[in-house]
């Protein structure tokens, strides 16, 4: 019984996998196994021979069960801890930069215009593409008769035969979006309106489509000299410099009195522009106190409440950020255009992290 114990426990031991382990199994305590055989001879002996031999072969076969046991376990230990040594990987490793596709200089310009003016508490509002004549014209103090309109070369829609009511236009600024949220949510408000808009005009420098964005903010005491910071920080921010400095020239737009146009200072030399020093201007932006018709458009009261307004356009101020030559090039949907002057997918303009990288 000892050769049989010895036997067992060292193949046990030994065992590479569990399959040998199954087979050691079978061949000591399986029905036909040598401990079973072993057992089968207790009949044949006397009593007190069976109260020597059978407690002992029972202990085998427990001591042979649990070795078998321990060992299935410690196999399936090893196979374990050498899975987890094959798999392991290192979880805080930065994911793999696969590019697919860029961001369009214009949604990164409209992210980082969005970025700096919401810093100043201003919100984005969206409103339609096609527009009543009303929202478009007639809000912003741009009568049937009045030459801006015939200027705007306006997309107009067309209605069914008989139907006598003025077409929709395709939006021609995205001011009718700042005059429904004057109607929407009322004084006080502070607002910006990026969006496509589109002109009838197509050469070197305008495309029948093309963005903009607008800025308006109303309260009981809004002056021009608010109007003059808050653009002086949009300046800073958007280019990237710290000073800037800034020429109010007096200008006229129907929904603004007085109105005034913006340059920035700033130098071409070597073919690029850098802001904020040097002997040229350069126009970026349109703006001025909201005219008291306007407001009474959006159904505000002009002798409460005033407010200053600005447009610019993304199209050019992403062209002047990032020097890309030609407008019509925007929208060609050029593959290499896109991979050369696109934009990380993953890189989000924020104030704190940076608006460009
Ligand atoms: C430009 C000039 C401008 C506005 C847009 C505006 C909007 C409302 C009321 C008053 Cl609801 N004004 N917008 C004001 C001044 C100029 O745009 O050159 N845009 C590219």
């Amino acid at each position: 019984m000892d050769d049989l114990r010895d036997k067992y426990i060292s193949l046990i031991a030994n065992a590479a996998d569990e399959a040998t382990l199954e087979d050691l199994r079978v061949q000591a305590v399986g029905k036909k196994g040598e401990i079973s055989l072993q057992m089968r001879e207790l009949g044949k002996m006397s009593a007190e021979e069976r109260q020597v031999a059978g407690p002992k072969l029972n202990a085998l076969k427990d001591e042979i069960n649990s070795a078998l046991a321990a060992k299935k376990q410690g196999l399936a230990d090893a196979a374990l801890d050498e899975r987890l040594r094959a798999e392991w990987m290192d979880v805080t490793l930065p994911a793999r930069h696969r590019r697919v596709g860029t961001i369009h200089p214009v949604s990164q310009v409209t992210e980082e215009v969005t970025a700096i003016f919401a810093d100043m508490g201003f919100a984005v509002a969206e409103g339609p593409q096609v527009e009543s004549d009303w929202f478009n014209f007639d809000a912003l103090n741009i009568p049937g008769h009045h030459p801006a309109r015939a200027e705007m070369d306006t997309f107009y829609t067309h209605r069914a035969p008989g139907d006598d009511r003025p077409p929709h236009v395709l939006r021609t600024h995205t001011s009718p979006v700042q005059i429904r949220t004057m109607q929407d949510q009322g004084a006080p408000l502070r607002v910006i309106a990026p969006g496509r808009v589109y002109r009838a005009d197509y050469d070197q420098t305008h495309t029948p489509m093309f963005h903009q964005i607008e800025g308006l903010a109303i309260d009981k005491d809004i002056s021009m000299a608010n109007l003059k910071w808050v653009l002086e920080e949009f300046v800073k921010a958007f280019f990237e410099v710290d000073d800037v400095e800034l020429r109010f020239r007096a200008s006229h737009f129907p929904f603004t009195e007085p109105s005034a146009e913006v340059d920035i200072r700033c130098s071409w030399e070597g073919g690029t522009l850098k802001v904020g020093e040097g002997d040229d201007w350069l126009e970026i932006l349109g703006s001025g106190m909201v005219h008291p018709k306007v407001l009474q458009a959006g159904n505000i009261d002009p002798d409460e409440w005033q407010g200053f307004a600005f447009g610019m356009g993304i199209d050019r101020i992403a062209m002047l950020k990032y020097g890309i030559p030609d407008l019509r090039a925007f929208f060609d949907s050029d593959l290499r255009w896109l991979r050369h002057y696109g934009f990380a997918s993953l890189d989000v303009p924020t104030l704190h992290g940076g608006l460009s990288r």
